[in-house]
């Protein structure tokens, strides 16, 4: 696999983050072709500039390396335990994981590594789908049950839903576990400060990218109208890592669209954000 951005960490560099790359696509319902989000993520990584002008800092100096795919398979079940396994690894390294995706379910290999470990995390789930049906096609493991998961691990908000069941709805606003800010709620100036009051005091933030707008991400297996904007979802990340301790994080959904490099480039930038706001959460630049 490509390394992220291009570059294999500088010998005598402290490792800090571990990039997971993990394409497992198997109940995408619509659209085809998440598996190739990871490897497309990382080559159009290769094609920016390290330089994190915002930030101040490349983030690619601060030890960042690339993990091989974890072996894929036709059911979730062994690909799930495979991640929670390797992800599980990286956290007792005291590094921080950001898994790459894949249909969402990859999210709940990250939950089960990162629940057990670190009492009391909560989830940030940025997503147009609630996710949360209890199963799908018989699958309690299909990417519409995500959150679902995540919710048995601990309390779960959710931002930017738009697409959601009358029974999924029904049985969100019964839980008092999980808060849910849609995307018509999200309109108003300092959004942002809202969620992230809503979430304890550590985090693991899990994205589908069909969170954000379709026209700032349209390559995504199920895209709605009406998402995230790309400054208001950076307010966000800026906002989470300013005020929450993150522990880490997904990037699921990405469907490359042939001949059109928009959408991996610009999740490309957000993995790069994630990690330069995790360098400066943890040395305090
Ligand atoms: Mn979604």
């Amino acid at each position: 696999m490509i390394p992220f951005g291009g570059v294999s960490m500088r010998a005598g560099t402290p490792a800090r983050i571990t990039v997971v790359p993990c394409g497992f696509e198997v109940s995408t319902t619509f659209y085809q072709g998440t598996r190739f989000g990871p490897r497309r993520l990382l080559e159009a990584s290769t094609e920016m500039e390290l330089f994190d002008l915002e930030l101040g800092f490349s983030p690619w100096d601060g030890g960042i390396t690339t993990l091989e795919e974890p072996p894929l398979s036709d059911s979730a079940g062994p690909v799930v335990d495979a991640l929670a396994s390797v992800i599980g690894e990286q956290l007792d390294a005291g590094l921080f994981p950001l898994l790459l995706g894949g249909e969402h379910t990859v999210a709940v290999g990250g939950a089960r590594a990162v629940a057990p470990r670190v009492p009391g995390v909560g989830f940030l789930h940025v997503d147009a789908h609630a996710d949360y049906r209890f199963t799908y096609h018989d699958n309690p493991l299909n990417h519409a049950c995500a959150a679902r998961r995540l919710s048995e691990l601990g309390p779960v908000v959710m931002a930017g839903i738009r697409s959601v069941s009358a029974e999924e709805w029904d049985e969100l606003r019964a839980s008092s576990d999980i808060a849910v800010f849609p995307a018509h709620e999200l309109r108003e100036r300092g959004w942002q400060a809202r969620v992230v009051d809503a979430l304890p005091p550590v985090v693991y933030l899990t994205l589908d990218l069909d969170g954000l707008d379709p026209s700032v991400i349209p390559g995504v297996g199920n895209p709605e109208p009406g998402g995230i904007g790309w400054n208001e979802f950076i307010i966000l990340l800026h906002e989470l890592f300013e005020n929450r301790r993150v522990v880490g994080a997904d990037i699921c959904e990405l469907r490359p669209i042939p001949g059109s490099p928009q959408s991996e480039s610009a999740a490309a930038r957000i993995a790069q954000r994630i990690c330069g706001l995790h360098l400066r959460q943890i040395h305090g630049r």
